[in-house]
């Protein structure tokens, strides 16, 4: 049996994100917290708003930036800061950038029906994965003036959502040059459910880092507990036992723009698609078809929207000439550093990071039904 990428979700949870989440567009998780991007609705190097995957874990808040503050505080700051909106966008210069965010959860699902067994968790398909062009400010830029402390160890954004969701980053990652504190997204003021008025963009790391809503920023001069680098977002497996080892940057993937299962009629095509590395670049991208060679796939080495950088996806693509009949078509990513997508990825209890290749069917006939 092919499982299909927007699976009917069984139980239709109420929505809980504000913006519209039409089928034609993003793939329904049925938990009314969770849409996917369809990966065959991806018409540019950015993923554009309206259907830039959603991942909440409580309804998105409506703030108003007339009251809403950004506090810095804590024992390793000299003097607590509190920002309005306005200071933001005036005092600080502001910055874009091209970044992409994954959830580490993207794929559970698949990686349920690699192990014959699924995970509890959302059960994501293939599109908890999008880029945008991220505008705001440096979070270095802003927690400078409240004078990080020579014994600074720890940065802790903290959203205002109900579950306050916060996850704690080491103090060089939260002072890179590109960790911001985004305002904006793809030329526009930050939607609603995507963290309005301000969230925090960590490149190359798993989505959950990249705090959406943030209302107060602790720096700390001791390791901070916090529940999604304890009891979530970790990876348990027989190596590390729970509570396991927090994740940070996510590994090297790939995925093909075609619904799955795809249908296509008969004659050349190109395919194309996405890879992404976290923190490292993409170095290669091959591709396969049925039990054929494997063959390099041509990574647009010129996209203007872009260079090509860490923390940024890649498009690739390739010809095929596509006979009738069942087929399928694998493609393996690898990063810089020589590492590539395993043909299974090693279980680990809460189902993340999942980056094994795709067999990815494709079923040709000369006149689609
Ligand atoms: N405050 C807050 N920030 C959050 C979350 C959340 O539930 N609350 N979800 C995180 C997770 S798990 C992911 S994958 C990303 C998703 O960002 P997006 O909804 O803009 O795509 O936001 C992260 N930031
Ligand atoms: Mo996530």
């Amino acid at each position: 049996m092919i499982d299909r990428d927007s699976e009917p979700p069984t139980t239709t949870a109420k929505r809980r994100v504000v913006k519209p989440t039409p089928a034609e567009l993003m793939e329904d998780t049925g938990t009314g917290l969770a849409y996917g991007t369809r990966p065959d609705r991806l018409p540019g190097f950015l993923t554009p708003v309206d259907r830039f995957f959603v991942r909440n874990h409580a309804p998105t808040p409506r703030l108003d930036v007339t009251t809403w503050t950004l506090r810095i505080e804590g024992d390793g700051v000299r003097r607590p800061i509190a920002y309005r909106y306005d200071d933001l966008w005036r005092r600080f210069p502001l910055v874009s950038m091209v970044r992409t965010l994954e959830c580490a959860g993207n794929r559970r699902r698949l990686f349920g029906e690699e192990q014959g067994q699924p995970f509890d968790g959302v059960s994501w398909g293939r599109g908890a994965i999008g880029t945008a062009e991220w505008t705001g400010v440096r979070l270095h830029d802003l927690l400078d003036p409240a004078g990080i402390t020579a014994d600074a160890r720890e940065v802790m954004p903290e959203g205002l959502d109900e579950v306050r969701a916060r996850r704690p980053l080491p103090l060089a990652k939260a002072l890179a040059p590109d960790t911001l504190l985004a305002l904006a997204m793809n030329g526009e003021v930050l939607p609603p459910d995507h963290g309005y008025p301000a969230r925090v963009v960590v490149s190359g790391w798993l989505g959950a880092a990249s705090i959406k809503w943030v209302g107060r920023i602790e720096v700390a001069t001791q390791p901070l507990r916090a529940p999604w680098t304890l009891d979530d977002y970790v990876i348990i497996n027989s190596d590390h036992p729970a509570p396991g080892i927090p994740i940070t940057g996510t590994p090297v993937t790939s995925f093909v723009e075609l619904p799955w299962p795809a249908q296509l009629p008969p004659g050349p095509i190109t395919v194309r698609g996405r890879a992404f590395a976290g923190e490292h670049l993409v170095s290669a991208v091959h591709y396969r078809i049925d039990d054929g060679p494997w063959q390099a796939a041509d990574i647009h080495a010129s996209d203007s929207a872009t260079r090509r950088e860490p923390g940024v996806w890649v498009r690739w693509q390739f010809r095929w000439d596509a006979s009738p009949g069942d087929h399928v078509i694998r493609v393996r990513a690898t990063d810089e550093q020589g590492r590539t997508q395993p043909d299974r990825t090693p279980r680990n209890a809460l189902g993340y990071c999942h980056n094994s290749v795709l067999a990815h069917p494709v079923r040709v006939v000369r006149s689609p039904s």
